[in-house]
């Protein structure tokens, strides 16, 4: 083979397949999705999330004013080669509108592979390691009474581990609470939307809410919180002091990480495991963390990350350093995503825990799916490929809104991290 042979579909092996045509379905059943469609010569279509919560045809525009023309003609199995194209051969790189773009491609790319050799992606990516992928479910409450009728009404319905968040009293609206009774959704239509923050007050009340909830649901459930990104390394470090006798399975994202000497600070004061790493796109932005042992759960998604190429290697990688898998999985990363995840969780060795905050009924017509959840685990089901597929005429009916993650507050108005 001659090295300009390298990207054409000669020399492949079986899969001789091409790249016909790619476009996008920006639709908004409820929230925004964009998604990649990829189809090749041989009938064989695959799907790709390509969804930034607030920031859509950024990645949109991305993809198809500079990337689509790239893959016509390419062959889709060769899914290290597109990716190193698209990630090297762009010269600027990382960054979560790139690597967003690059994820849609790879997943697509991994669907097809699957659907072409008639088996699902975690057959490709090792076979299964485990009959089902542990999930944790969102309970969310205006008070410490609401957070434990949610968290139980989780467990009723199977969960083994349910992340609680409540609302924190004297602050107007808190993170992670729902609004007029409808299930927690950060992205609004309009302008950002503010709330407020208060870390003193937050600090006072969150082991109170652990207490409550500990007592009410017994030792063996697994109890996670997600911090936002909003403290300071010693405040996050009291923090996981003072939850310590509540043994949650984690506390995630205590500080905005990227000063990452601060996770040691957190680390050299409490036992609490630590999660991070949904806003990250590439190893680059956890490589330290993950070698210096400062995290437990790794959280960076397969479609803020690149993609399932980088997912798996990232996954390798964290095994070296007993660091497991905790993959975002919120409701603004759509079934593609859930699917992609699914299958990776189910093969990686070092699996830990998938986030499962179901989509609507709505966002579940417009993406039929094999997934499935059954007595606290998901499993992506055996259909070839990834398992998802997009009904277009129904995505038709919802065009895009524009809509923005809100901003947050402390009492005194100082912008600060939401
Ligand atoms: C989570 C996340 C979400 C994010 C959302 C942003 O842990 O599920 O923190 O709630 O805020 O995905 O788009
Ligand atoms: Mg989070």
């Amino acid at each position: 083979m001659r090295i300009e042979d390298v990207s054409s579909t000669e020399d492949s092996g079986t899969l001789l397949l091409k790249i016909v045509a790619a476009r996008l379905i920006v639709c908004s059943p409820g929230r925004n999705f964009v998604t990649l469609r990829v189809d090749t010569d041989e009938g064989v279509s695959g799907l790709g999330d390509a969804t930034l919560n607030g920031r859509e045809l950024a990645v949109a525009s991305y993809l198809e004013d500079h990337v689509i023309p790239c893959l016509i003609g390419r062959n889709p199995a060769q899914t290290e080669e597109v990716w190193q194209y698209l990630y090297r051969g762009a010269y600027w790189r990382r960054g979560p509108i790139t690597m967003t773009a690059i994820a849609a491609v790879d997943m697509a790319l991994w669907d097809i592979k699957g659907k072409a050799l008639n088996t699902p992606v975690y057959n490709l990516l090792g076979g299964a390691s485990r009959h089902g992928c542990l999930v944790y479910a969102h309970a969310n409450g205006a008070d410490i009474a609401e957070t434990i009728d949610s968290v139980q009404k989780h467990v009723a319905e199977g969960y083994l581990a349910v992340r609680a968040q409540a609302g924190v009293p004297g602050i107007a609206s808190s993170y992670g609470v729902p609004k007029g009774g409808k299930p927690y959704e950060p992205a609004e239509r309009g302008l950002p939307s503010e709330s407020l923050w208060s870390t003193e007050r937050y600090l006072n009340f969150a082991p109170k809410l652990f207490e409550e909830l500990r007592k009410a649901a017994g030792e063996n459930l697994h109890l996670l919180h997600d911090v936002h990104h909003r403290l300071t390394p010693i405040e996050a470090a009291r923090l996981g002091k003072s939850l310590e006798p509540y043994h949650l399975f984690w506390m995630e994202d205590p500080v905005p990480a990227e000063l990452q000497d601060g996770f040691a600070l957190i680390r050299s004061h409490t036992t609490v495991p630590l999660a991070t790493g949904e806003v990250f796109n590439t190893i680059w932005d956890c490589k330290e963390l993950i070698e210096r042992q400062l995290i437990d759960y790794i959280r960076m998604a397969v479609v803020h990350g690149g993609g399932i190429t980088p997912a798996r290697k990232v996954a390798d990688f964290a095994a070296l350093y007993h660091v497991r898998t905790g993959y975002h999985g919120a409701t603004d990363l759509s079934p593609v995503t859930m699917a992609a995840a699914l299958h990776l969780g189910l093969a990686v060795h070092n699996f830990g825990i998938q986030e499962h905050m179901p989509h609507s009924g709505l966002v579940d017509e417009v993406f039929p799916h094999e997934y499935r959840f059954e007595a606290g685990y998901m499993h992506p089901g055996e259909k070839p490929g990834l398992g998802v597929e997009i009904d277009e005429s129904r995505a038709a009916r919802y065009p895009y809104q524009r809509a923005y993650l809100p901003i947050a507050r402390k009492l005194d108005g100082t912008l600060t991290d939401w």
